[in-house]
Parts: C-alpha cells; sequence; structure tokens
C-alpha cells in the first residue's frame, strides 16, 4: 500500500506513527502542499478533496480523512475495540478532534511555524489560542482520571489527539499547564515501536 503525505503534517504523521506501531509495510510517497501537489490532476483523481493523508490501496482503493485511515489500518487489532460502545468512544474523541482540537492547534502552529507569524494572521492566531486551550483542558480532565483517552489502553483515538497535541508548544501552547497529558506524551513515547515525526 501506498501513504501519499507530509511527516511534518500532524494529520499524516498520525498514520506513520499507527504503521510503526501495528508493523505495517508501506510505500510513504511525500507530497509537497506548498509546491502545488494536492492540486496537480493526478492527485485530485485519487481524492476529490484533495487533502493528504491518502491511502492508496494495492488494488487501487483510495481512503481519504486520517481517522478513517487510522480506523481503517488498525481493524482487528488491539488499537481498535470491536465492543460497540468502547468503538464509538473511540470515534467521540476522534470526532472532538476533528471540530474542537485541530482546527485551533493544528492552525495556530502553521501560522507560527510555517508562516512565520505574519502581522496579518496575528489576531486570527491569538484567537486559536483560546479554542486550542479549551481542547486541551477537556484532555487533561480525561487523562488526570485515566491512563488513556478511552481507557487503560492505547487505542487511534489516542493516536488522532496525538498528532497535534505533542506538536502543540510550536503553535504557541505551554504543555507544561497539563502535566497529565505530558504523562500521556511520555507513555505514547515509551512504546518500543514509536516513531517520532
Ligand atoms: N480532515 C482531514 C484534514 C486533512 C488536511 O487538511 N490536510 C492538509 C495537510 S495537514 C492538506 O492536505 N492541505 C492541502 C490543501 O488543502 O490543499 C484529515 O484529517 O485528514
Amino acid at each position: 500500500m501506498k501513504i501519499h503525505g507530509d511527516i511534518q503534517s500532524g494529520n499524516c504523521y498520525k498514520i506513520k506513527l499507527l504503521c510503526s506501531l501495528l508493523g505495517i509495510e508501506h510505500q510513504w510517497i511525500h507530497v509537497d502542499i506548498m509546491a502545488g501537489d494536492t492540486a496537480k490532476a493526478d492527485f485530485l483523481k485519487k481524492t476529490p478533496s484533495g487533502k493528504i493523508p491518502l491511502l492508496e490501496l494495492a488494488d487501487g482503493r483510495c481512503l481519504s480523512e486520517s481517522n478513517a485511515i487510522l480506523n481503517y489500518l488498525a481493524a482487528g487489532t488491539e488499537l481498535l475495540p470491536t465492543d460497540k460502545f468502547e468503538l464509538a468512544k473511540v470515534q467521540q474523541w476522534q470526532f472532538f478532534e476533528q471540530y474542537s482540537h485541530e482546527p485551533y492547534i493544528a492552525v495556530a502552529r502553521f501560522i507560527a511555524k510555517y508562516l512565520g507569524l505574519p502581522d496579518e494572521r496575528k489576531a486570527e492566531y491569538t484567537a486559536k489560542q483560546v479554542g486550542g486551550h479549551k481542547a486541551l483542558a477537556v484532555m487533561e480532565k480525561q487523562l488526570s482520571t485515566t491512563a488513556y483517552l478511552t481507557g487503560d489502553s492505547l487505542t487511534t483515538a489516542d493516536i488522532s489527539l496525538y498528532g497535534y497535541t505533542h506538536v502543540a508548544h510550536e503553535g504557541g501552547f505551554d504543555l507544561h499547564l497539563y502535566p497529565s497529558i505530558l504523562a500521556w506524551i511520555a507513555n505514547i513515547q515509551k512504546n518500543k515501536n514509536y516513531t517520532g515525526m
């Protein structure tokens, strides 16, 4: 299988991390958004949204949306529960990540790290801090009572949230305000098959 992505993107890195934890062999195809790769006709044929990450199976079928890819690849493993409620709990955190976390933390990081915090985006960057801290507080509350987001074991919910949380400082978020999040990050990094960005 092929994975089209940019390892510096948290959404793409989630897939790389999952493949590493599960030992899934794949070919990584680097996509350069800034150079316009996602707008090219060949890429748009594979995914109408024109976004990475993109999973391309050996038979040519393609899947986009990072969390859908994670759950597809993790199906049948210990990282994705089969119990109906436990599975919905994983999805609960993944929907939270896409609506209440990534739009703040990933965008603040993009403005600071990639654009160099230009004057015209400073107000947006500041506004993103509020939503980002709100999301981190929700995670902190959960992680002060359980080791992982859905309980005692690592699931794709953790991988989804780990993607941008562990680099949140690059978007101006001081993670020292969140000791349980820091402990969770350290715990994930202890995994013998862990790979960084
Ligand atoms: N909800 C999507 C978001 C994907 C996304 O926004 N990808 C960005 C990189 S992090 C992208 O491909 N941007 C290129 C573009 O919009 O042209 C997911 O989780 O996969």
